[in-house]
């Protein structure tokens, strides 16, 4: 029994300069973990921008699209979370490349574990700004006034552009570990535990890694990203793990 994570790949961001090295990694990465994986778990921001019109979808990802399917096809489920830059997702990733599309956080047990998976995006942060954001960006209403009303040039010139910004800023702002006490996924946890039987909160988003122990029974763990730290985790069914890819 294996089981990898991974998330924040940010595939098509100009921060990195080789935008197909970058995207060949993560193919390699899915090689690597195809050989032995019961199930696949991409929690988010995967997509550096993604958003699908009724006719078009972004420009390139072929050979990771391609790798997908091939997986997915052979008989192992990935389970495909939207974070904050990709979610704009209405069923070409269910439908070309046979992925398990979820829009919101999932609780499920992988050998008698129980795990609370989500990108993280929203969880235990109390700004008020973001949340309306986040409100609109999910609302159904704006998403296809935005799809029937922006041409898809303008729209995704002005989606890339949008994220590049936000990962600017997010890169100033706030990458390192905030602490137990101020990390909003930690406190989001520690919430959620006290009603929750969880033994695995498993986030992305947050860019950094962190294996953290709650109580004796229940462990946070944000995993990092792959476009810097190439970390993912691993379960073998009873311990997590964080690792790097070389
Ligand atoms: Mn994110």
């Amino acid at each position: 029994m294996k089981y990898y994570f991974l998330s924040d790949a940010h595939l098509g961001t100009r921060v990195v300069s080789d935008t197909h090295a970058h995207e060949q990694k993560l193919v390699d990465w899915l090689d690597m973990a195809k050989l032995d994986a019961t199930a696949i778990f991409l929690l988010g921001d995967i997509f550096d921008f993604w958003f699908e019109y009724k006719m078009v979808v972004p420009k390139g990802f072929t050979r990771l699209l391609g790798k997908l399917r091939e997986i997915t096809e052979s008989g192992i489920p990935i389970h495909f979370f939207v974070g904050n830059h990709d979610l704009w997702t209405f069923g070409y990733l269910e439908q070309e490349l046979g992925l398990i599309v979820h829009t919101a956080p999932m609780t499920v047990e992988l050998g008698d574990k129980q795990f609370f998976l989500a990108h993280g995006d929203g969880l235990g942060d109390k700004s008020r700004s973001f949340s309306f954001i986040r409100s609109i960006f999910h609302n159904k209403t704006c998403q296809r006034l935005f799809r029937s009303l922006i041409p898809s040039s303008w729209g995704l010139s002005f989606g890339f552009r949008w994220s590049e910004s936000n990962r600017r800023k997010h890169d100033q702002n706030n990458v390192k570990f905030l602490g137990e006490d101020k990390e909003p996924l930690v406190l989001f946890a520690k919430h959620h535990a006290l009603e929750h039987p969880i033994d695995f909160y498993v986030f992305g988003h947050r860019h950094i890694v962190l294996n953290l122990m709650l109580q004796s029974k229940t462990q946070v763990l944000i995993i990092g990203d792959f476009m810097r730290e190439f970390s993912y985790a691993v379960f073998d069914g009873t311990t997590m793990a964080i690792e790097n890819f070389e």
